[in-house]
């Protein structure tokens, strides 16, 4: 272990957070056993987690009408990585449904083996950099930047817990025609919330009444979630978040890059991005105003 700063240490190519995870539970995860009913969530930091968490949530749970009505989201799509409630992971009954910021090259092998579903959800870089700047603020395990350009330096260096976006993009998104994985858009999820839901409900097999994907659409929209405990974090333990800092719901939006970047910032961030992704099986949306 290559220690990195007080916030974060390597392990590997990649980055954690200290004192949430060690290097020993990391290499336990290589034999974790993955069940062909696992579905995992996969995504950068800030791309879009808690709202498919939710969303994955509500599907699984038929719109909290299970007797799961006061469970929150960390305990019904738990982190992988981060297991913050000591759950049990192992014994936990099927089907199992976990989040995760791995990369690829970092997940139990029977997941690389074609086990499990994936869903895998992506935001545009430049967002997921000002949401990030604006959540180091509220997570007591990020360093709180002022200033940010160094934040754009570190995620341009990827030295931020993800890594390198790009490198975890590619990663997942080149396992695409040989594990069963399915790739959505924050932008997309914002644009048209009930066409992913239902694509979502395909994926996983599930049928919900028209009514059932209504409720879903409207828990998992940006108003409800913020006033919604179970799914806006704020029951996360206090040691890891500080609300008094800010909200894990922010602003919830696309474009925001446009209100921290300068035009410098953006240039210098197309310079290194530009070329990567315009190679990537996606189409990407710079705007709330751009079309998909
Ligand atoms: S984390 O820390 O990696 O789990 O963060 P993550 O959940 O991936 O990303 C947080 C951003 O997602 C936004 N969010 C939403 N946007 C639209 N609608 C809904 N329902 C929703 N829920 C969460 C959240 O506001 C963060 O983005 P920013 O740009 O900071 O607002």
């Amino acid at each position: 272990m290559e220690p990195s700063s007080k916030f974060i240490f390597k392990y590997k190519q990649s980055y954690f957070p200290q004192n949430l995870i060690t290097p020993e539970y990391l290499d336990s995860l290589e034999d974790f056993e993955i069940r062909d009913s696992d579905v995992f969530l996969i995504t950068f930091p800030k791309s879009g987690t808690i709202w498919t968490q939710n969303i994955l949530s509500l599907i699984l749970h038929e719109g909290h009408r299970n007797g799961t009505e006061h469970v929150d989201l960390l305990d019904r799509v738990p982190w992988l990585e981060y297991n913050i409630r000591k759950m049990d992971y192992v014994n936990r009954p099927s089907p199992r449904y976990f989040s995760s910021h791995l990369p690829y090259y970092l997940v139990p092998k029977g997941l690389k083996n074609g086990k499990g579903k994936i869903i895998y959800v992506a935001r545009n870089p430049k967002d997921v950099l000002v949401s990030y700047f604006h959540f180091s603020k509220v997570s007591l395990h990020t360093e709180d930047v002022e200033d940010f350009e160094i934040i754009l330096n570190n995620f341009l260096a990827g030295k931020v817990v993800g890594d390198f976006w790009l490198d975890h993009v590619e990663g997942w998104s080149a396992q695409r025609d040989h594990l069963n994985i399915l790739f959505l858009m924050y932008e997309e999820m914002k644009k048209d919330l009930r066409g992913c839901v239902i694509k979502i409900c395909n994926f996983l097999g599930k049928r919900l009444t028209e009514e059932e994907i209504d409720d879903v659409v409207d828990k998992a929209s940006f108003s409800k979630m913020s006033e919604d405990r179970r799914a806006n974090y704020t029951t996360a333990p206090s040691d890891i978040l500080d609300f008094s800092k800010g909200r894990f719901l922010r602003k919830g939006t696309i474009g925001d890059w446009k209100n921290t970047m300068t035009v410098a910032q953006s240039e210098r961030f197309d310079s290194v991005f530009k070329e990567r992704m315009e190679k990537l099986p996606f189409k990407f949306c710079w705007d709330i105003k751009d079309e998909l």
